[in-house]
C-alpha cells in the first residue's frame, strides 16, 4: 500500500526538508512502548525533516481526566519529549490546545467526514467498549480531531505506532475528500511505522500491545532500574519445551516481544540476538534485556527529572513552539476558511 513504509526517502541537500509530525495523548507516564514506537523514531530523524510534535491535550478529555493531573502531565511530558532526544532548538514542540486552530479545522472536517467511516474505527469501537459509561461524540471524531492536527501542517509523514495506521488512513481519505472538492489544499500524508518497536507487547499480557492501563506488564520512562529490573524478571516467556531464545512471533510470543525490544534498543537483528544467547534459556535472557533497557533508559530518566524542575525552560519551550506551530497552522485554515466560502474581512 502506497502509505505502508517503513523508509522515508531522505532529502537530497537541494530540496526542501520534508515534513514529520505525531503527537502522543498527556493521558498517563510514557512507556516503552511510546518510546521504541513512536518517539525515538521521531529523534533519529530530526536532522532530515521539519518536524512538529505536540501533546494532544485536547484528545485526552474523551476519556474524563482529572485536571490537575492532566495539567502536570503536559508539562511533565514535555520534559520527557526533550529528555528522549527531541531539541526544541530543533524541533517545534508544543501543546496542543495552545493553537486553537486545531480544534477550529476539526469542526469544518467533521463536515467532510462520513459517520460510516468513523464507525469503523477500531480505537473507538475499543475505547467505547471500555468506557461504556462515557461514549461522548468527541470519542466518535477523536479521527477527524487528528486528521486536523495533521492536516493543519501539510505533513508529508506522521511517525506512529501501527495501532494509529487506521486513523492516518482517514486522515488521507478526509485530505482527499476535500481537495478533490477545493483544489489542492491538503498534503496527503503517508504513516511512518517504524520496523523494531512497532508494536511493543506487554511484558506480562505478550498478546497485547504495552500498554498503561496494565501497569504490571508496562515499562515506564520513569521506572526505577530497580522496576524494570523486576518488571523484566517476571516477563512471561514461553511454555514451549525448547526454551531456546529463538524468533517466532506465533509460537513463542513472549520471547520474540522480549527479542523485539532488545533490537530496538541495541540495533542488533533477531539473528545476531540468537547466535548472541546460543545455549542460554529464558532465565537469562530476560535480566539481559532488563539490564539492556535500564542502561538506555537511565540517561534519559535523569535528565527529564531535572527538566521537570525547571517549569521556566519548560514554559518557554511551549511558548515558543505555540508561536511557531501557529504560524503555519493559521496559514492553512486561513487558505480552508477561504476555499469553503467563509466571509473575511478585508
Ligand atoms: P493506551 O495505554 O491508552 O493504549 P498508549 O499508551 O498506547 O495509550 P498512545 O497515546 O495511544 O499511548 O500512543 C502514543 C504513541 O505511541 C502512538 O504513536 C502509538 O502508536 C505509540 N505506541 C503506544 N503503545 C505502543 C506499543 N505498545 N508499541 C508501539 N508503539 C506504541
Ligand atoms: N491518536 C494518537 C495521538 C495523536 C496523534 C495526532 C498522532 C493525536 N493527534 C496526530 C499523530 C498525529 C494516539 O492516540 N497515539
Amino acid at each position: 500500500m502506497e502509505n505502508e513504509i517503513t523508509t522515508p526517502n531522505t532529502n537530497t541537500e537541494s530540496a526542501p526538508k520534508k515534513r514529520m509530525l505525531s503527537g502522543i495523548q498527556p493521558s498517563g507516564d510514557l512507556h516503552l512502548g511510546n518510546y521504541l514506537g513512536a518517539i525515538k523514531n521521531w529523534a533519529d530523524r530530526v536532522n532530515d525533516y521539519e518536524c512538529y510534535y505536540f501533546m494532544a491535550d485536547l484528545h485526552t478529555i474523551t476519556v474524563r481526566q482529572d485536571p490537575a493531573t492532566l495539567r502536570k502531565r503536559s508539562l511533565n511530558q514535555l520534559a520527557q519529549y526533550i529528555a528522549c532526544g527531541l531539541d526544541p532548538e530543533k524541533n517545534v514542540l508544543f501543546l496542543q490546545s495552545h493553537v486553537p486552530a486545531h480544534a477550529q479545522l476539526a469542526w469544518v472536517l467533521n463536515c467532510y467526514t462520513m459517520f460510516g467511516e468513523l464507525s469503523r474505527m477500531t480505537q473507538f469501537k475499543d475505547k467505547s467498549a471500555k468506557h461504556k459509561d462515557n461514549i461522548n461524540a468527541g470519542l466518535f471524531t477523536y479521527p477527524v480531531l487528528m486528521a486536523a492536527d495533521i492536516l493543519l501542517y501539510q505533513a508529508d509523514y506522521v511517525p506512529v505506532g501501527e495501532d494509529q495506521k487506521q486513523h492516518v488512513e482517514i486522515t488521507r481519505d478526509i485530505a482527499q475528500r476535500f481537495n478533490s472538492i477545493y483544489g489542492d489544499v491538503f498534503k496527503v500524508p503517508e504513516a511512518f511505522i517504524p520496523k523494531a518497536g512497532a508494536r511493543v507487547y506487554g511484558l506480562t499480557t505478550p498478546g497485547d500491545k504495552m500498554s498503561k492501563s496494565i501497569p504490571e506488564g508496562c515499562v515506564f520512562i520513569m521506572d526505577s532500574p530497580d522496576e524494570i529490573a523486576r518488571k523484566f524478571k517476571r516477563a512471561v516467556t514461553d511454555s514451549d519445551t525448547e526454551h531456546c531464545v529463538r524468533f517466532d512471533r506465533e509460537n513463542k510470543p513472549g520471547v520474540a516481544n522480549l527479542m523485539n525490544i532488545y533490537s530496538a534498543i541495541t540495533g542488533e537483528s533477531f539473528e545476531e540476538i540468537e547466535r548472541e544467547f546460543d545455549g542460554m534459556g529464558y532465565g537469562a535472557f530476560k535480566p539481559k534485556v532488563g539490564e539492556a533497557v535500564i542502561e538506555h533508559l537511565r540517561p534519559i530518566r535523569e535528565e527529564a527529572e531535572r527538566l521537570m524542575a525547571d517549569k521556566a525552560y519548560l514554559n518557554e519551550v511551549y511558548k515558543n513552539g505555540a508561536e511557531r506551530a501557529s504560524y503555519i497552522a493559521n496559514k492553512t485554515l486561513r487558505k480552508v476558511y477561504k476555499k469553503v466560502g467563509f466571509y473575511q474581512l478585508p
